[in-house]
C-alpha cells in the first residue's frame, strides 16, 4: 500500500488533483461499476471511476461486494421501469444526482445519474472529488448543477508551439508549423478540464489567428477536437475576421459583404464537417493591432454577427472580445483613458448583437493587472451574453514564479454589487444570466499551459482548479476551493491542509502589497516582460496603462467631476461612491484619484508611508511563505517540497528587488522619508560599486530603481571578475546574500567565499526574462551561517557565460537566523 502510495505521489505534478492517493482502507466500498449507457461519456464516467476507486482505496476487483454503483441518464433509468429504482424528476443535460438506494429490501446499490452523459460524467468526477477529500462514501449524497454554461479555458498557442503569455514551455496542441502527433497531453489536459466541469477550449492564440482556418490545419484541429471528445471538452477556436482576405484571397473582409459571409458560412460548414460538436469561435479584433471590422466603418456587432449567423445552424457561438481599445492614446491629454474603451465602443451597441454572440470581457477595465475595480461593462450591457474572462496563466501576477492564488481575486469580482438600476447586481448573476434573463454566458480563463508540468509550478495549478470550481459554482469560497484543491493534490492531514490553504490564501494580497497596492496596478515592464518592476514604463506612451507618479502625488483622476469621466460608467451608486476620494476603497484609491502623496488613507495613515509599509510587509509576507512551507517538511512528498522551496525562496527574494525598486523610486520622487527609516537605508548592504574591484566595471542599470543605488558591476572580456569588501562589523555568525542578474543568455557562475574559504558556489541558470540586468531577472543566493570577523575578506567572483556576464549588485550580510 505504502509503496503504491508513494508511486502514485511521484507523478502528483502531472496528474494534478486527479492523483486519487490511497486514502484509508474502506469498510464498503461498492467494487462494482455498472453502466447503463454505452455513451462515450459514460464509458469515460466508467472507466475514470474504476481507476479512481482504486487508487483512493487501494481495491477495485479484489473484494466483490454486494456494493454496486449505477451510472444512467434519467432517461435510461426510467427506461428500466423498475419500482424499487428512484428516478430524479427532471435534470438539466450538466446536472447529475448522487444517491444511494434506501428502498427497502432493494438492492445496495448508489446512482450517479445525469440529465445526459455529459451530467454523469460530471458526477462520476464530483465523487471522486469527494472520496478523494475523506467524505465516507455511506454519506455520500450530492447534487450538481452549473451556474453558467459558458466555462471555457483559452489558450493563446502559435502554429509554431510557441505559447503567448505561457510560462510553462511549449504548446502540448501544435509544434512546428503542425499538431503535434502526439496528442496523449491533450488527453490529459482534457480530463484535468473535464475534472472541475470546464467544457469548451479554445486552442489557439486571439492574435495571428489565420493560418487556423486552412484546411490543412483544421484536419489536424480535428484530431485535438478527437482527443478531447471523450471528455466532454469541446474545441474552439480563435479567428481573425481579416481570414476572408488573408486566406481566402477575397479582395476584402468587410463582415457586411454578402460575399464575406458567404465564405464564412462555407468555412463554418466545413469545420462542422470535420468536428460536429465544435463549440464556436472567440475574436479579438480592431485591438493591438488585430483587424477589425473599423476597417470598413463596421462595428464589433456587425462583425459578431456575421461570425454568429454562420455559426448558429449548427449551435455554435462567438465569444468577441471586448478588449478593445487604442494603444496609441495621447498620454498629454487628461481626459484620454484606456480603461474607458470597452464601455465606450461595447455600450452603445448592447441589444445589437445576435442570441448566439457572447461578449467576454476582461474582469478590469485594463489588462490582468494585480489589483483593478471590475469592468464597467459588466454593468453596461443588459440585452447581451456575456462572458467574464480571467487568467489562469499568471502574466502579470508573477508568472507562476511567485506564488499567487488567485481565487480570491475572482471571488471580488463574482461577487461585486453593480447596482444595476439600484437592486443588487453581483457579477456573478450577470454572466450567470439570470441578472438580465440572458440564458448564454460564463467564464473564460486564459491557461497557458504547456509541456512543462502544465503551468510549469505545482502550486499555481490551484489556480486551473480553482477557476473550473468557480465558473461551475461561483458561491464556492475561496478558501473552501484552496481546501479541496489541497486535500486531493497534496494531503488530506489537517496540519498541511491548515498551513497550505493559509499559503494560498496570503499570496495574493502579499504579492499586491509588494507589486503596486491601492489599485496603482502592478507597475511591471508593461512594454516588455510584465514581469519585473518597471514604473515608468507605464508613463508617457500611448498605451494607457498610466499612474500618473510625479513629484507631487500618484493615481489617475477618472472621476467625473475633473478626471476622465469613466467613473461615469459605473451605475449610479457604484458610481456614487469612486467619485470621490472619501467613499473609494483604499485598494482602489490610485485606479480612480490623482492624489498628494500626504493624502491620509482611511486609518489615517499618508499614501506615501503606505506605498512604504505595504512594500515592506509584502517582502515579510513573502519570507513568511518560506517558513510556512518548511515547517510541512516530512509532511507532504520530498520532492515536491524541495521544488515548492526552491521556487518561495526564490519569490521571497524577487519580493525584496519589487519592494527595494518601488520604494527607492517613490522615495526620490517624493522627496519624504519613511516615517520608519527603512526606505534608502539597507542595513548590512554593501554594494557591489564600492567593492574593490579585479576585472569588474561599474554599469547603470536601467531602469534605476532596479538596482541598489541604481548600479551594479559586470564582468565583460574578463574569464573571472571578483569584488572583494573587508568586514568591519561585529564578530557573529551571519547570513550573507547575494544579488546578482540571472541573465538568459548563458549560465555564469558565482563564487561566495571568506578569506579564502569557500561559502556558497552557485550558477545562475534560472530562466527569467530579458537580455538586460534589471528587475526581471535580478536574483538573490543566501550563504547561512557563516562566522565573520573584523577584518575579514569577503569575496564574490563572477565567471561569466556567453551573454551572461555575472552582473552583481550587492551584498548584505545578516544576523543568521536559526534554520535557513
Ligand atoms: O495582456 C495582453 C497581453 C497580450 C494579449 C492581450 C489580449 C493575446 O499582453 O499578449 O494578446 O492582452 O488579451 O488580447
Amino acid at each position: 500500500m505504502l509503496a503504491g502510495g508513494h508511486l502514485a505521489h511521484a507523478q502528483a505534478s502531472d496528474l494534478a488533483w486527479l492523483g486519487y492517493r490511497w486514502v484509508r482502507t474502506p469498510r464498503s466500498v461498492p467494487v462494482r461499476i455498472r453502466s447503463l449507457g454505452s455513451s462515450l461519456l459514460e464509458q469515460t464516467a466508467s472507466s475514470e471511476l474504476k481507476q479512481g476507486i482504486s487508487g483512493l482505496f487501494g481495491i477495485y476487483d479484489s473484494a466483490v461486494g454486494q456494493n454496486v454503483i449505477v451510472l444512467a441518464t434519467v432517461r435510461e433509468l426510467q427506461s428500466l421501469k423498475n419500482q424499487q429504482i428512484p428516478v430524479p424528476a427532471s435534470l438539466g443535460p450538466e446536472d447529475f444526482k448522487i444517491y444511494w438506494n434506501r428502498v427497502p429490501g432493494a438492492p445496495r446499490e448508489m446512482y450517479i445519474v445525469g440529465g445526459s452523459p455529459r451530467g454523469v460524467l460530471y458526477g462520476a468526477f464530483a465523487l471522486l472529488r469527494n472520496l478523494a477529500q475523506g467524505t465516507d462514501l455511506q454519506e455520500v449524497e450530492l447534487s450538481g448543477h452549473p451556474a453558467m454554461p459558458i466555462r471555457w479555458v483559452d489558450d493563446w498557442d502559435n502554429p509554431d508551439g510557441s505559447v503567448e503569455r505561457g510560462y510553462a514551455g511549449p504548446s502540448i496542441f501544435f509544434q512546428g508549423g503542425e499538431v503535434r502527433k502526439d496528442l496523449a497531453p491533450v488527453s490529459a489536459y482534457a480530463r484535468l478540464l473535464a475534472s472541475v466541469g470546464i467544457n469548451g477550449c479554445n486552442i489557439n492564440n486571439v492574435n495571428g489567428a489565420s493560418p487556423f482556418l486552412t484546411s490543412d490545419w483544421l484536419h489536424g484541429l480535428a484530431r485535438i477536437a478527437a482527443a478531447f471528445r471523450p471528455w466532454g471538452v469541446r474545441l474552439a477556436m480563435s479567428v481573425d475576421v481579416a481570414s476572408p482576405q488573408k486566406i481566402g484571397g477575397m479582395s476584402t473582409y468587410d463582415p457586411d459583404n454578402p460575399d464575406v459571409k458567404a465564405w464564412w458560412t462555407a468555412k463554418v460548414n466545413e469545420i462542422y464537417s470535420l468536428i460536429p460538436d465544435f463549440a464556436g469561435f472567440t475574436v479579438k479584433a480592431d485591438s493591438e493591432g488585430q483587424p477589425g471590422p473599423s476597417s470598413y466603418g463596421r462595428t464589433p456587432a456587425d462583425a459578431a454577427n456575421t461570425l454568429a449567423l454562420a455559426l448558429a445552424p449548427h449551435g455554435g457561438v462567438v465569444l468577441y472580445r471586448a478588449f478593445v481599445y487604442n494603444h496609441h492614446l495621447d498620454w498629454r491629454d487628461p481626459k484620454a483613458d484606456r480603461a474607458r474603451a470597452a464601455y465606450d465602443i461595447f455600450h452603445p451597441l448592447d441589444g445589437k448583437f445576435a442570441p448566439n454572440v457572447i461578449i467576454q470581457t476582461k474582469e478590469g477595465p485594463i489588462d490582468f493587472q494585480a489589483q483593478e475595480p471590475v469592468s464597467p461593462l459588466f454593468g453596461g450591457l443588459t440585452k447581451t451574453n456575456q462572458a467574464l474572462e480571467v487568467e489562469v496563466t499568471q502574466e502579470y501576477t508573477g508568472q507562476q514564479r511567485h506564488l499567487v492564488y488567485l481565487a480570491p481575486m475572482w471571488k471580488g469580482v463574482l461577487d461585486f454589487d453593480m447596482r444595476v438600476g439600484g437592486a443588487k447586481t453581483p457579477v456573478q448573476n450577470i454572466v450567470a444570466g439570470q441578472a438580465f434573463g440572458r440564458p448564454l454566458g460564463g467564464m473564460v480563463a486564459v491557461s497557458g499551459v504547456g509541456r512543462d508540468n502544465w503551468l510549469n509550478s505545482p502550486l499555481a495549478m490551484a489556480n486551473l482548479y480553482a477557476f473550473g470550481r468557480l465558473a461551475w459554482n461561483p458561491n464556492l469560497t475561496a478558501e473552501q476551493i484552496a481546501q479541496e484543491w489541497t486535500r486531493q493534490t497534496i494531503s488530506n492531514d489537517p496540519e498541511v491542509l491548515r498551513i497550505i490553504t493559509g499559503m494560498l490564501m496570503q499570496s495574493w494580497p502579499a504579492y499586491v502589497n509588494y507589486t503596486g497596492p491601492l489599485g496603482m496596478q502592478t507597475l511591471t515592464d508593461i512594454t516588455g516582460s510584465h514581469y519585473g518592476p518597471n514604473i515608468e514604463s507605464s508613463e508617457r506612451n500611448g498605451w494607457g496603462q498610466w499612474h500618473r507618479a510625479d513629484h507631487l502625488g500618484v493615481g489617475m483622476d477618472r472621476t467625473v467631476a475633473t478626471g476622465t469621466g469613466f467613473v461615469g460608467q459605473y451605475p449610479p451608486e457604484v458610481a456614487k461612491m469612486y467619485e470621490s476620494a472619501a467613499t473609494t476603497p483604499d485598494n482602489l484609491l490610485l485606479f480612480f484619484h490623482h492624489v498628494p502623496y500626504t493624502y491620509k488613507l482611511h486609518d489615517g495613515k499618508t499614501v506615501i508611508q503606505y506605498i512604504y509599509d505595504s512594500h515592506y510587509q509584502g517582502a515579510e509576507q513573502a519570507a513568511h511563505l518560506v517558513t510556512k512551507w518548511k515547517s510541512l517538511k516530512g509532511r507532504v512528498d520530498p520532492a515536491l517540497y524541495s521544488d515548492v522551496l526552491a521556487r518561495l525562496q526564490y519569490q521571497a527574494g524577487h519580493a525584496i528587488v519589487w519592494r527595494d525598486a518601488i520604494v527607492q523610486y517613490f522615495l526620490k520622487l517624493s522627496g519624504i522619508p519613511d516615517d520608519k527609516g527603512r526606505a534608502g537605508h539597507y542595513p548590512g548592504r554593501l554594494e557591489a560599486e564600492d567593492a574593490k574591484l579585479t576585472g569588474y566595471r561599474v554599469i547603470d542599470v536601467t531602469p534605476w530603481e532596479d538596482a541598489s543605488g541604481g548600479k551594479a558591476v559586470s564582468c565583460e572580456g574578463h574569464q573571472t571578475c571578483a569584488a572583494e569588501w573587508t568586514y568591519n562589523g561585529q564578530p557573529g555568525i551571519y547570513s550573507i546574500a547575494v544579488q546578482y542578474f540571472d541573465l538568459p543568455g548563458g549560465v555564469a557562475h558565482f563564487t561566495l567565499s571568506v578569506n579564502g574559504k569557500p561559502v556558497a558556489k552557485w550558477a545562475a541558470d534560472a530562466n527569467l526574462p530579458s537580455n538586460r540586468p534589471n528587475g526581471d531577472n535580478s536574483t538573490r543566493q543566501t550563504g547561512y551561517d557563516v562566522t565573520l570577523k573584523p577584518g575579514e575578506v569577503i569575496r564574490v567572483e563572477g565567471t561569466p557565460d556567453k551573454d551572461d556576464p555575472a552582473v552583481l549588485d550587492y551584498i548584505e550580510i545578516r544576523p543568521s537566523s536559526p534554520n535557513p
